[in-house]
């Protein structure tokens, strides 16, 4: 089997990692203690991209999740899903990284690396065939971008052949105002291009424009625009090409690996069925700017370009 250990880091990243765990659980028919509760022998073929076997027949999530704070993981592990992790992967110290950088990188987060390390080489060892490391974090806190990237590194120096990817989350000052977080993401843009394979935007100012105009909400909350990422483009991006082809493979080319997400097939899918008797191909209407999970599409180029379904 080709397993995926992942790592949800900071506030961002854990609450956007819990959805996402919450929504590949669903569809695995795995409840919320980790039993599994499906029909479909479908759901168990390749559950072990995700999840370890453990003894009773409980799947546990092969997630390590990480904070500099307390604050974040207290609520992870309290939710509705928080009996589904295992104990020992939970990672954190006390005093956050104040939307700081470098205390992410070089202080408060260089700290607390090793004993993350130490988790995910765990987790790695267990593996049979160990296909790579996904992260989901924010580009915009101190924890998620400047530790994010820490890591990133580390796990590259450790396992160089492995396929590492991330979802990293660009701030908007639509939805959060703190001054730092341009920097913030200035500074690990570079860290991600020379450390990821695949790097998946995922931009703040794209989701609530998504959720205040295509899904008419009036005040988009957090929860809102993490139901939009892990329904419909971490699950979509990772779990389709890892479970459902096991021999895909990405090759990418070097500075390119940088991705874009849609939202097309959630708000779309009536009118995509409407248009594909008129038309033979979808692909420009879910390159309309509304869709696309990053704010201003136009400037740019797309390179490949893979659609699933
Ligand atoms: N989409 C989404 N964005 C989030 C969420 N939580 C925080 N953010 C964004 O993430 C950025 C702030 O980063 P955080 O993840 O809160 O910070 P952190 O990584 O915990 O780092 P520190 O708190 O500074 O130690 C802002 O741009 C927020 O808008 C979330 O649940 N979903
Ligand atoms: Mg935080």
């Amino acid at each position: 089997m080709r397993e995926i250990v992942h790592v949800q880091m900071g506030q961002c990243g854990n609450q956007v990692g819990s959805k996402f765990w919450e929504v590949i659980s669903h569809e695995h028919g795995v409840d919320a203690q980790g039993k599994y509760q499906g029909t479909n022998p479908l759901q168990l073929e390749r559950i072990n991209v995700y999840y370890n076997e453990a003894s009773g027949g409980n799947y546990v999530p092969r997630a390590v999740l990480v904070d500099l704070e307390p604050g974040t993981m207290d609520a992870v592990r309290s939710g509705a899903y928080g009996g589904l992790f295992r104990p020992d992967n939970f990672i954190f110290g006390q005093s956050g990284a104040g939307n700081n950088w470098a205390k992410g990188h070089y202080t408060e987060g260089a700290e607390l690396m090793e004993d993350v390390l130490d988790v995910i080489r765990k987790e790695a060892e267990s593996c049979d065939c160990l296909q790579g490391f996904q992260l989901t974090h924010s580009l915009g806190g101190g924890t998620g971008s400047g530790a994010g990237t820490l890591l990133l590194r580390k796990v590259r120096e450790e396992y160089p052949d492995r396929i590492i990817s991330s979802f990293s989350v660009l701030p908007s000052p639509k939805v959060s105002e703190v001054v730092l977080e341009p920097y913030n993401a200035t500074l690990s843009l570079h860290q991600l291009l020379e450390n990821t394979d695949m790097t998946f935007t995922i931009d703040n100012e794209a989701l609530y424009n998504i959720c205040f105009r295509t899904l008419r909400l009036a005040s988009p909350s957090y929860s809102d625009l993490n139901h939009l990422i892990s329904a419909k483009t971490a699950r979509n991006a990772v779990v389709t090409s890892s479970e459902v082809k096991e021999e895909t493979e990405f090759f990418f080319l070097g500075y390119l690996a940088v991705l874009l997400t849609l939202a097309g097939p959630v708000t779309l899918l009536r009118d995509l069925l409407r248009v594909r008797r008129r038309r033979p191909s979808p692909v420009p209407i879910l390159l309309r700017p509304v869709y696309v999970i990053v704010s201003s599409p136009a400037i740019g180029a797309y390179i490949p370009y893979q659609q699933l379904f």
